[in-house]
C-alpha cells in the first residue's frame, strides 16, 4: 500500500482480522461505542481548558499538580467513642477529609431508645442521640482545620444543628465550619429511602439549609446532590446523570422561589457520583456533568461562574464488589479510583475489600485508603492536568453523554421538574428496569463478574469481618439519653422545642431554631418528633416492575422448567404460591427486594411487596393476613441477626409456624448457622443466581423439579 492509509483502509483491515464480525458495543446506555475512534469523531469537539467555562476539563486550572483531590473516606460504626477512635487512626495513616456514616435509626430520626430501631442501633454507622455524642465524634478534630462531610438527608435538621453547636463548644465560629452536608432529599424518595417526611416539607427543609448556611456558613457545602445511589440501585451511566442534574436544577428553583439570590448559594452546591467498573464512560461522565451543569445553571440564570462550576465527591462502587474471591475487588477498586481521578473528582472514597459483607476493619480500610495514596504519591499520575484531554474516544464519549443525559433532562423539565417526576414515579421505575435487565445479564453469564458468575471458587474461606453488638450499643447510647435528659434544663428544652413545632407548622427558619435547641440539649429524636408535628411521616409502597427479567429468559430452559414447577405447585395447593418479601427494620435499601418480588412475579408467584421500615410483628402479620407460603426477608443493613428471629417467633406466635422464611441480602457467612438454628430454611447472599433462587424456594414448597433434559424435551 501507497500513502497514508485512511479509515477505510483501517475498517477493510478490521474486517479482515475478525471475518467480518461487528465489532460495535452496544452498551446498556444505549450507546454504540465503536472499535475504533479517530480526529474525524472530535472534528467539531472543543474542551476548552481546564479552569474555565464549561469545566470540561476540571474545575482548577492546576488541578492535581497544584492540590491533589481530598482522601475522604466514609465511616462511622457503633458508639462515636469508637469512630472517633477510627477516624483518628485514618487521619494519622494519610486520610485528608472526613466523611459521617450515621446508622439508620439516626437517619430516619428516632433516638436509640425507640422500639423501632432495636436491629439498627449503631449498624451501618454511628449512632448520634444527642449534642454530647457529636462532641465526642469529633473530640481531638478541629472543626475549623478539618472539612467534615456528613451523609445525612431524612435527620439534615438536627444533626447539622448538633455539627454547628459542637463546633461552637469547640470555640469554632460558624462561618468558620468547612464540610458538606447530604440534604439530598429527592434521590432519597427515589432509590435511598431514608426519607423522614413528605416531599413539600422536605423541600422547604432544603431551602431552609440554603438560606441558613449561605448568611452564616461561606465555607459550608450546603448540598452534596448524588447520583451514587442511582447507580447502586441499578441505574445506567446515562440515568445517573441526567436525574442528578436535573435534581440539582430542582434544588436551585426552590432555592430561588423561596427568595435567595441564585449567585449567593449556588456556589456552594456540591455533587456525588458513583464510579463503576466501565472505566472510559465513568471518565467521560464525569466530564460530561460539569457540562451539563454550566448549561443549566446559564439557563437558570446564573451569572457568578462559580455557581456554574460542578465540584463533585466520587465513591467506587458498591454494587460492582462481590463476596465471592473478595481481593478481587481491590482490583476493581483501583480502576474505579483511576477513573474517577481521571474525570477530575474532587474528593473520593474508596470501597474496602469487604464491601459485600461487612462494614470495613482497619486491615480492608488501610488499604482502601492506601489505593489513592498510591495512585497520589507513587504514580505521577497526578503531575499532569485532565491526560486523558483530547483522547478522541473520551472526547466523543463525553459528548454522547451530553446528548443523551440531555433528553432526558428535557423531558423532566418538559414533565414540571424532577419534584413532579419523582412523585410520578418514571424515574424510578427506568432505573429499577435497568437493574432488572442487568441481573438478567449476570444471571445469564453476558456480563462476566470474575469470580462470580465466571472462574468461581470451589471453595472459599471467610474473612475477617468487623461484628457490632448492635445490643451493647444500644445499652450506652440509652445510658447517655437518660443523663442529658436529667441534666438539662427542661423548662429550656421544652421551650425551644415548642418553637420548632410552630415554627414548622407556620414560617420560621427550621435550621436556626433547631440551633437552639440542639444547645438546650433536645434529642434528635425530639428535634425530628417536633417537626413531624407539622409535616407528619411519609409511606410508600413498592411496585416491582414486571417482564423485564422474564424476557431475558425467554429461551431458556431453566426458566421454563421453573415456570411449569410453579404451575404444579399452583394445581397442586389450588391457588398460585404466595411470598412476602419483607423489609425490617430501618433498612431502606430495596434493589435487591425489589428485584426479588420482580423475578418472583415473572415466574408466577402472587409476590406481597412489603412496606419498608416494618418491624417484625408487623412482618409477621402481613404475612399471615396475606396467607402467604413463604416470606424472604431482605436485610442489607446488618440487622438480620436480631429482626430474623423476632419475625419467626411472631410467626410462631401468631400459630403460623408453618410460613417458611427465607433471606437474602447482605449475611456474612459467618451468620449462616445463627439463622438456620433461629429457623432461617434458605439463605442467598450476595452474587445468588435469581433462577437458582427460584428453583431452592421451589423445592422448599414441595416441588421437585425434573432434570432438565426432560423438562427441555
Ligand atoms: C482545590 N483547591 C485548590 C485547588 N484544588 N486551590 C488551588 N489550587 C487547586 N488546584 C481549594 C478549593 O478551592 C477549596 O477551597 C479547597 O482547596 C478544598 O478543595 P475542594 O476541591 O473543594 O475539596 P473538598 O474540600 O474535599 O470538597 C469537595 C466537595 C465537597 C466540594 C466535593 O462537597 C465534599 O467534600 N464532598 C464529600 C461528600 C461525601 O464525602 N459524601 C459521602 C457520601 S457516602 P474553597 O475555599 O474554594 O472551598 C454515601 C453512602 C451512603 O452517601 O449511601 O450512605
Ligand atoms: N462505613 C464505611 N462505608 C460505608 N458505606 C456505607 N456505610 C458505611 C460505613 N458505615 C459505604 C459502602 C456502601 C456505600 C453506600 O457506602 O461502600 O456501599
Amino acid at each position: 500500500m501507497t500513502g497514508k492509509p485512511t479509515a477505510a483502509d483501517w475498517q477493510a483491515a478490521a474486517s479482515k482480522e475478525v471475518k467480518g464480525k461487528d465489532l460495535t458495543w452496544h452498551t446498556p446506555e444505549g450507546i454504540a461505542v465503536k472499535p475504533l475512534y479517530t480526529a474525524e469523531d472530535v472534528a467539531d469537539i472543543d474542551p476548552g481548558l481546564p479552569g474555565f467555562a464549561p469545566f470540561t476539563r476540571g474545575v482548577r486550572a492546576s488541578m492535581y499538580a497544584g492540590r491533589p483531590w481530598t482522601i475522604r473516606q466514609y465511616a462511622g460504626f457503633s458508639t462515636a467513642e469508637e469512630s472517633n477512635a477510627f477516624y483518628r487512626r485514618n487521619l494519622a495513616a494519610g486520610q485528608k477529609g472526613l466523611s459521617v456514616a450515621f446508622d439508620l435509626a439516626t437517619h430516619r430520626g428516632y433516638d436509640s431508645d425507640h422500639p423501632r430501631v432495636v436491629g439498627d442501633v449503631g449498624k451501618a454507622g454511628v449512632a448520634i442521640d444527642t449534642i454530647e455524642d457529636m462532641k465526642i465524634l469529633f473530640d481531638g478534630i478541629p472543626l475549623d482545620r478539618m472539612s467534615v462531610s456528613m451523609t445525612m438527608n431524612g435527620a439534615v435538621i438536627p444533626i447539622l444543628a448538633f455539627f454547628i453547636v459542637t463546633g461552637e463548644e469547640q470555640g469554632v465560629p460558624q462561618a468558620l465550619l468547612d464540610g458538606t452536608i447530604q440534604n439530598d432529599i429527592l434521590k432519597e424518595f427515589m432509590v435511598r429511602n431514608t426519607y423522614i417526611y413528605p416531599p413539600e416539607p422536605s423541600m422547604r427543609i432544603i431551602s431552609d439549609i440554603f438560606a441558613y448556611t449561605s448568611a452564616n456558613m461561606p465555607k459550608f457545602n450546603s448540598i452534596s446532590i448524588s447520583g451514587y445511589h442511582m447507580q447502586e440501585a441499578g441505574a445506567t451511566q446515562v440515568q445517573e446523570l441526567a436525574f442528578t442534574i436535573a435534581d440539582g436544577m430542582e434544588y436551585v428553583k426552590y432555592g430561588v422561589a423561596s427568595g435567595l439570590d441564585i449567585d449567593k448559594f449556588a456556589g456552594r452546591l456540591s455533587f456525588f457520583f458513583a464510579i463503576g467498573m466501565n472505566f472510559f464512560m465513568e471518565v467521560a461522565k464525569l466530564r460530561a456533568a460539569r457540562v451539563l451543569w454550566h448549561r443549566v445553571m446559564t439557563r437558570l440564570g446564573a451569572k457568578d461562574e462559580r455557581s456554574k462550576m460542578l465540584r463533585t465527591h466520587c465513591q467506587t462502587s458498591g454494587v460492582s464488589l462481590t463476596e465471592q474471591d473478595p481481593y478481587n475487588n481491590v482490583i476493581r477498586t483501583t480502576i474505579e479510583a483511576m477513573a474517577a481521578m481521571l474525570g477530575g473528582t474532587q474528593s473520593l472514597h474508596t470501597n474496602a475489600l469487604d464491601e459485600a459483607i461487612a462494614l470495613p476493619t482497619d486491615f480492608s480500610a488501610r488499604i482502601a485508603r492506601n489505593t489513592q495514596i498510591v495512585i497520589q504519591e507513587e504514580t505521577g499520575m497526578t503531575k499532569v492536568v485532565d491526560p486523558l484531554g483530547g483522547s478522541y474516544y473520551v472526547e466523543a464519549l463525553t459528548q454522547e453523554l451530553v446528548d443523551k443525559a440531555w433528553e432526558i433532562i428535557e423531558r423532566v423539565d418538559a414533565e414540571g421538574g424532577m419534584a413532579k417526576a419523582v412523585a410520578a414515579g418514571w424515574p424510578k421505575a427506568m432505573i429499577e428496569e435497568a437493574s432488572a435487565a442487568r441481573a438478567a445479564r449476570v444471571d445469564r453469564g453476558e456480563d462476566v463478574i470474575v469470580g462470580v458468575n465466571k472462574y468461581r471458587l470451589a471453595d472459599e474461606a471467610p474473612i475477617d469481618i468487623l461484628e457490632v453488638d448492635n445490643h451493647a450499643v444500644r445499652d450506652a447510647q440509652i445510658a447517655r439519653i437518660k443523663r442529658v435528659k436529667a441534666e438539662r434544663d427542661e423548662a429550656a428544652c421544652q421551650a425551644a422545642l415548642d418553637a420548632l413545632r410552630e415554627g414548622a407548622k407556620g414560617t420560621g427558619n427550621l435550621l436556626a431554631l433547631a440551633v437552639e435547641a440542639a444547645r438546650a440539649r433536645a434529642t434528635l429524636g425530639e428535634i425530628s418528633a417536633a417537626m413531624e408535628a407539622g409535616f407528619g411521616r411519609y409511606e410508600t409502597v413498592p411496585s416491582p416492575v414486571k417482564g423485564v427479567y422474564e424476557a431475558a429468559h425467554l429461551d431458556d430452559a431453566r426458566w421454563a422448567r421453573l415456570k411449569d414447577g410453579v404451575e404444579a405447585t399452583a394445581r397442586r395447593i389450588g391457588r398460585k404460591p404466595r411470598m412476602l418479601v419483607a423489609k425490617m427494620g430501618q433498612d431502606g435499601h430495596d434493589r435487591g427486594a425489589n428485584l426479588v418480588s420482580s423475578v418472583f412475579g415473572d415466574l408466577g408467584f402472587e409476590v406481597v411487596p412489603g412496606p419498608l421500615f416494618q418491624t417484625p410483628p408487623e412482618a409477621a402479620a402481613l404475612a399471615v393476613a396475606h396467607g402467604v407460603d413463604v416470606v424472604g426477608a431482605s436485610s442489607l443493613a446488618a440487622g438480620h441477626k436480631t429482626l430474623i428471629p423476632e419475625l419467626i417467633a411472631a410467626l410462631k406466635d401468631a400459630g403460623r409456624a408453618d410460613i417458611k422464611v427465607i433471606a437474602g441480602g447482605v449475611i456474612p457467612a459467618q451468620d449462616y448457622d445463627f439463622l438456620r438454628d433461629a429457623g432461617v430454611q434458605a439463605i442467598f447472599g450476595p452474587g445468588t443466581n435469581l433462577v437458582s433462587a427460584a428453583e431452592e424456594v421451589l423445592r422448599l414448597l414441595g416441588h421437585n423439579l425434573p432434570p432438565l433434559e426432560e423438562a427441555a424435551e
